[in-house]
């Protein structure tokens, strides 16, 4: 009967009242500084959707494939026509050292695949943090005509379910589902104050996932920037962030508060457990062997 109704308000465009009073009161759905926090259930997907159709956006998606994490790319760019922004001008840009091992994923109309050469590098852990570079680049040069909103995924995951209009927001976050009832002590931020990643103790609102960020074209150029300088003035003084680019945009995300946050819904990870607030799993971190994939 439920499917039936919601069947007939998408039809007829109708949607339940909203109320003030009723709703979840198992997650909370606001931050202090009054963003949203997005989870099942606050927000009504029809609704969404025909607000933004009106504003005819484009939203484009960054995802690297750097040597063997070219694998991941097929399933992530098949469940992404299935899940991401459906019904939307979508522009996925894929950076890979492989660009002959792209898959070939039917794409919907108004659905468009980009796709970019990057170098290799010796360690994993250049690659994942040279990203923000990337992106900086892609932003600057590409992108600023036509596009409206990014997102930054990690290849090696999957969607699941809907990932649309409900995200979109000037800077969007997505609290890590490692650590969200966590006590801020416990995060992992960098802790050496000789880095510009660092967060002190008694600091730090969540910790967010390195593997999925966005918003709008001018705000992630901010970010991406940023955590490159960083990362680049650490590199120069022999320092490495605890967790790269994760650490870096961490620091970056409690000095400069996402708009928006994305509860860890999406962006699970497939050797958790689902717990009982997370109502829907809609993106996921597949199980990986690190030693078999990571270049060392
Ligand atoms: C976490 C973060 C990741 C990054 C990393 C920093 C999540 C879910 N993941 O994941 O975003 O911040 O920590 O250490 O928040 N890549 C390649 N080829 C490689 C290595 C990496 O293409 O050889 C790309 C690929 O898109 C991958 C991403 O970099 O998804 C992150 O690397 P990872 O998945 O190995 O990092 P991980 O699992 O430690």
């Amino acid at each position: 009967i439920r499917v039936l109704f919601s069947f007939l308000e998408y039809v007829d465009g109708r949607y339940p009242q909203p109320s003030i009073t009723q709703g979840r009161t198992d997650i909370v759905s606001v931050t202090p500084w009054l963003a949203p926090v997005v989870w099942e259930g606050t927000f009504h997907p029809v609704l969404l959707d025909s607000i933004y159709q009106k504003r005819n956006i484009t939203v484009a998606a960054t995802v690297f494939a750097v040597g063997k994490y070219i694998r991941f790319l097929k399933d992530f760019l098949e469940t992404a026509e299935q899940h991401f922004f459906v019904g939307f001008r979508v522009k996925v840009y894929v950076f890979t050292d492989r660009p002959n091992e792209v898959p070939k994923v039917k794409m919907a109309a108004g659905r468009e695949l980009v796709v970019h050469s990057v170098p290799n590098s010796k360690r994993w852990q250049e690659i994942s943090a040279r990203r923000m570079e990337i992106i900086q680049t892609l932003i600057e040069e590409t992108l600023n005509k036509d596009v409206d909103y990014i997102f930054c995924l990690d290849v090696d995951s999957k969607f699941h379910s809907r990932w649309g209009t409900e995200s979109l927001g000037e800077l969007v976050a997505v609290i890590h589902p490692g650590y969200y009832k966590d006590d801020r002590s416990k995060f992992p931020y960098e802790r050496r104050p000789t880095s510009r990643a660092y967060v002190a103790p008694g600091e730090g609102d969540f910790y967010y996932c390195g593997g999925a960020f966005g918003g709008v074209l001018a705000e992630v150029h901010q970010l991406a920037q940023t955590c490159r300088k960083n990362f680049e003035d650490d590199a120069k003084e022999g320092i490495e962030a605890a967790w790269q680019e994760e650490s870096h945009l961490n620091r970056y995300m409690w000095l400069n508060k996402p708009s928006k946050v994305l509860s860890p819904e999406y962006l699970w990870q497939d050797f958790k457990a689902r717990n009982s607030e997370v109502l829907v799993i809609r993106f996921s971190g597949v199980i990986k062997n690190y030693n078999e994939i990571r270049p060392n």
